[in-house]
């Protein structure tokens, strides 16, 4: 039996962040987004609504919500802002390793902190010479006595300057590509790091982007995260978690762009009447509609199989990769009815155009999610 209905708790989540969202968020999206900054009061009134962190279980203080739930808040927190909201629900990326593979010590501190105080965990996995190839990280950890010690430079690391802590991947032997690399949990004030931000982003300006540095930063044994050797597998299975989330932050900018194209193409005149009236247009709005409902169909059904505890690798790709590609046409589309406003900084859809291109990116961009579905079906034959 299929049902494509939310349930009302469901509803009543989504609708409650939604009005956040409007209320909040979008009257301060353009200034944040100009200004390069993390509106942190924000943050932290979504924090005491309960919006940070949906997944942290309630043993150790959170919601305990699943997958489904969190791509709901996910969609209208980005529809107020993709920039504002990315700080706060990359938090959950962060937890998810934590979630697959941390003990309950590791769960109870930083999960539990995430859930007790307005706070942030950063994944810290890209490099400045490795991204789609996360295997050829070169950031290193050597054991020394009881401890491990890490060398190396994160890049693009969402949280990095304002976490408390992050989860850190690092090779001991690059030869060995996968079987080489660990997942680690450490405070971000261990000494031996340091974390700048990043500037200039063309899009999702407001979030923090850093760069962190290791210089002989200790790790105790406590802080390695699920066995050694297993930190490329953590990832993995932590991404086949968090794309669908990407599916979500597509349909937040998707819709908002198809909202402000409908109420601008019904004010709008040319010719003598409104441009809503010209079938150039309508289809414009019809494709935007048709994508958006089939990118919410993929999206839904990855979260609802992770939910179920079915693997979900290929689907969570399908819901990234579609979600990603077709915000960028239907953001591009909005500027188009928009015209010479849309390409304007004063109007919101050149924002929502710039946004959308960092979806095709972070994450795994298009092009490896394509990997990752192309050998899902080789395999299958
Ligand atoms: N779950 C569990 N295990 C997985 C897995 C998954 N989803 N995907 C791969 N693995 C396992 C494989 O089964 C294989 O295991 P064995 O060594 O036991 O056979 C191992 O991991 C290596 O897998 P694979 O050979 O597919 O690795 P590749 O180096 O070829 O890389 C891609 C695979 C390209 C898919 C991977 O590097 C990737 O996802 N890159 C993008 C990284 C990314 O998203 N970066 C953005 C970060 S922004 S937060």
């Amino acid at each position: 039996m299929y049902s494509f209905d939310l349930s009302p708790e469901q509803r009543q989540l989504k609708d409650t962040v939604h009005r956040f969202a409007v209320e909040e968020i979008i009257p301060v999206a353009a200034e944040y987004d100009k200004k390069e900054e993390l509106p942190l009061d924000i943050c932290h009134k979504a924090w005491e609504l309960g919006f940070l962190n949906p997944q942290v279980p309630t043993t150790y203080g959170g919601l305990g919500l699943g997958v489904m739930d969190t791509c709901l808040i996910d969609e209208e927190m980005i529809y107020g802002c993709a920039g504002i909201a990315l700080n706060m629900v990359a938090n959950n990326l962060a937890a998810l390793p934590l979630l697959i593979a941390g003990d309950e010590a590791q769960k109870k501190r930083y999960l539990g902190q995430l859930a007790a105080e307005p706070s942030f965990g950063a994944f810290a996995l890209t490099e400045p010479g490795a991204g789609s190839d996360a295997a050829g990280i070169t950031t290193s950890y050597r054991k020394v006595g009881d401890e491990f010690v890490l060398n190396g430079t994160k890049h693009f690391i969402t949280n990095g300057t304002i976490a408390d802590w992050y989860v850190v991947f690092a090779t001991q032997d690059r030869d060995d590509r996968h079987g080489g690399i660990s997942c680690f949990v450490l405070a971000s004030d261990t000494p031996g790091i340091t974390a700048n931000r990043m500037h200039n982003k063309m899009g999702q300006r407001a979030s923090d982007t850093a760069e962190i540095v290791f210089e002989e930063a200790h790790v105790p044994r406590v802080g390695l995260v699920g066995a050694e050797g297993a930190g490329f597998k953590v990832a993995m299975r932590t991404f086949d978690h968090s794309r669908p989330e990407v599916g979500a932050f597509a349909i937040g900018i998707s819709q908002r762009a198809l909202d402000e194209s409908l109420k601008y193409a019904q004010q709008r005149e040319a010719f003598g009447q409104t441009i809503a009236n010209f079938q150039a247009i309508q289809f414009m709005l019809a494709d935007m509609a048709i994508e958006l409902e089939a990118m919410r169909l993929l999206t839904y059904k990855a979260a609802w199989m992770l939910d179920q505890g079915a693997p979900a690798s290929i689907v969570s790709s399908y819901a990234k990769a579609f979600g990603a590609d077709r915000t960028m046409q239907i953001t591009t589309n909005a500027v188009q009815i928009f015209g010479g406003y849309g390409y304007l900084g004063e109007y919101p859809v050149e924002k929502l155009m710039r946004d959308a291109k960092l979806l095709q990116i972070y994450e795994g961009t298009s092009q490896i999610q394509r990997v990752v579905i192309a050998r899902h079906l080789l395999k299958d034959v």
